[in-house]
């Protein structure tokens, strides 16, 4: 596991990744609403659930694991798992749309809708963006609008089972309006700001909210 303070690693993919950015590789030029299209411009539909990440996979077990919420809130939060899952849970079925090209339908997600945390952390009136902190030295970074969607959620549970370690477990966040790079694996920390603080891929050439409906795929657009 890497601390998370540290710089986060470079690899193949993310240097890739980072070189298509700069290309503007997979732009299409148009843009679709999701009320008349279920998939987003220049995306392809997977069965299959891809893996994506930096390639360290932090092992982090249920019993080893807390969450830290803290910044711009009333009522800072460090739960244990046990305490994270005595919150009101939610199922939630959505899509996910890779920034890559795929995109994958009908999650079913279960866990802490975003909304409860806020009631939860309460975010005092000066907080306007929020900050994930993952396991693995990952950051993304989020408008509080964006994190508080009716349907995004700190997922513990995937098709009514525990989500695996691969895909973010024990928690990972799911904003599914956005591009998946913003929905955080293996999550630590959040931390609510009055400032913007760009993340891993938004420091890399990515788009800073990243709506896949209007192709906000790199920042250079
Ligand atoms: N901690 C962490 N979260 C992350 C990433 C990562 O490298 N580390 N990659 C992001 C990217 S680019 C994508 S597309 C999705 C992939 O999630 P999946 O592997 O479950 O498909 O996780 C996002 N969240
Ligand atoms: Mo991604």
């Amino acid at each position: 596991m890497t601390d998370a303070n540290e710089t986060p690693p470079e690899s193949k993919l993310s240097r890739s990744k980072a070189r298509w950015a700069r290309e503007g590789r997979f732009l299409t030029g148009k843009i679709a609403r999701p009320d008349e299209q279920r998939l987003p411009p220049g995306q392809h539909l997977t069965k299959d659930w891809p893996t994506l990440d930096l390639g360290l996979a932090p092992n982090i077990s249920r019993e080893r694991w807390r969450l830290d919420v803290h910044g711009a809130v009333e009522n800072p939060i460090f739960w244990n798992f046990a305490e994270f899952f005595a919150q009101p849970q939610t199922q939630l079925l959505s899509d996910i749309h890779c920034v890559t090209t795929w995109s994958r339908y009908d999650n079913q997600w279960e866990g802490l809708a975003t909304r409860d945390l806020l009631a939860a952390c309460r975010p005092r009136d000066e907080a306007r963006f929020v900050v994930l902190h993952c396991h693995d030295g990952y950051t993304a970074n989020l408008a509080l609008e964006d994190f508080a969607a009716g349907d995004a959620l700190l997922a513990h549970g995937w098709s009514g089972k525990p989500l695996e370690q691969a895909h973010g477990g024990p928690v990972r966040l799911v904003v599914p309006h956005l591009y998946f790079w913003k929905s955080a694996k293996w999550l630590r920390s959040i931390e609510f700001r009055e400032d913007d603080a760009p993340g891993y891929w938004e420091v890399r050439g990515y788009h800073n909210r990243g709506d896949p409906w209007k192709e906000e795929r790199y920042s250079g657009d």
